[in-house]
């Protein structure tokens, strides 16, 4: 893989000097920013994660702070999840879908009051989209990207962190709910949250003057649990089953494509609805599922990889990778919810080669 050419165009983040000093090898783009991918190497990055702790700079995951008297009327009309029972302290996973109840991103909503939302985004250019559904519906709302810049804290020593940097109040914060603590003064959302299984927090770095101090306060603090920087890491949420959009899921899917049926539950009149609902009707089209392809570990899922039993095609792999601890090549597919099997024997077309595969357990529902 050749380098990515720096430019303006790729927004750098407030952490992305203490990246560079930490040691990144791989950057991806997402949402038009840099975000680590590796740092040792996908498998010694995993194998740290899953036994230590790890500090992330996913200020790619960026917010769309929803303010004004509609914005809690403005979030039900973007999600078929129901967010009348939505906590002020709360978060929640919520699938966006278009007219055709199509995925447009799976955001994390993050609520501070009726009147004041964030949308924590995946990658997809969401912003124009919510600026473009509050001016067509006429809300009286302001629709910003706010300086606002997730510093996520994964790994099961995350909690003893924290606890050395906001204090003991952190042990108490449960699963996807927050508490503002003090830094420097200023007061920062911490959520019970991330993108892995390994446990953690995600913090929101409100200001970006505060980025540096805050990485170098937290590597201070844990020199002795031995923190890393880290990212996102491919084998472990291959091996967890975290969606990825754009890689797994796109707005040719619907949430039920997705295995993301359980949060269609809104009452509300929100868009997409008479589409899901129609969806809901007839089925899931496709089912997301576990892979698992059998030989060396795999090149770069790159491009899809067509999926095949006895000559036809059932669909194809989105995200692949060798599991160390599985010892296996694990794999996120999408099948034909009518010829999905738990336990098929299939192929997968790699760009170097066929290898033998087979299907495991589908996701979600
Ligand atoms: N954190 C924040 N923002 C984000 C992500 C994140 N924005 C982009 C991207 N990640 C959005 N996608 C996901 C996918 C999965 C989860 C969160 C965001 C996730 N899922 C949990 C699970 O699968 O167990 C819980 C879902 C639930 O039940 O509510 O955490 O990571 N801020």
């Amino acid at each position: 893989m050749v380098a990515i050419a720096p430019s303006n165009r790729l927004r750098r983040t407030p952490f992305s000097e203490g990246v560079e000093a930490a040691g990144v090898s791989a950057y991806t783009v997402y949402n038009r920013m840099l975000l680590p991918a590796a740092f040792e190497s996908l498998a010694a990055d995993c194998a740290h994660l899953k036994d230590h702790v790890q500090v992330w700079d996913v200020s790619c995951e960026r917010q769309i702070a929803v303010q004004g008297q509609d914005a809690g009327k403005l979030l039900s009309l973007l999600t078929p999840r129901d967010l009348s029972k939505m906590a002020d302290d709360q978060c929640y996973y919520v699938p966006m879908v278009d007219t055709n109840g199509g995925m447009l991103n799976d955001p994390v909503a993050v609520k501070h009051s009726d009147d004041h939302y964030w949308i924590s985004i995946a990658d997809s250019d969401l912003l124009l989209w919510v600026k473009g559904v509050a001016a067509g519906m006429g809300l009286n709302v302001s629709v910003t990207e706010p300086d606002v810049s997730p510093l996520a804290i994964q790994g099961p020593k995350s909690d003893d962190l924290l606890a050395r940097v906001f204090g003991d109040a952190v042990r108490d914060i449960r699963f996807f709910r927050y508490k503002r603590l003090p830094f420097q003064g200023r007061d920062l959302v911490i959520a019970r949250s991330g993108y892995s299984k390994q446990g953690g927090f995600e913090i929101y770095v409100e200001g970006g003057d505060i980025g540096m101090d805050l990485w170098q306060a937290l590597f201070a603090a844990g020199a002795d649990l031995n923190v890393r920087a880290g990212g996102p890491n491919l084998i472990e949420r291959v091996e967890s089953g975290l969606l990825s959009y754009g890689n797994d899921m796109t707005a040719a899917h619907t949430p039920f494509d997705c295995g993301l049926g359980k949060f269609v539950n809104s009452d509300a009149d929100y868009i997409g609805r008479v589409a899901l609902e129609q969806a809901r009707a007839e089925g899931a089209k496709w089912r997301l599922c576990a892979v698992e392809i059998d030989g060396d570990p795999v090149p770069a899922c790159d491009r899809h990889w067509a999926i095949t039993r006895d000559g036809a095609r059932l669909g194809q792999v989105t995200s692949a990778t060798w599991s160390p601890d599985q010892n296996t090549n694990v794999a996120i597919g999408m099948v034909q919810a009518d010829r999905f099997a738990t336990g098929a024997d299939v192929e997968v077309k790699t760009q170097d080669g066929t290898r033998k595969a087979r299907l495991r357990a589908e996701f979600w529902n």
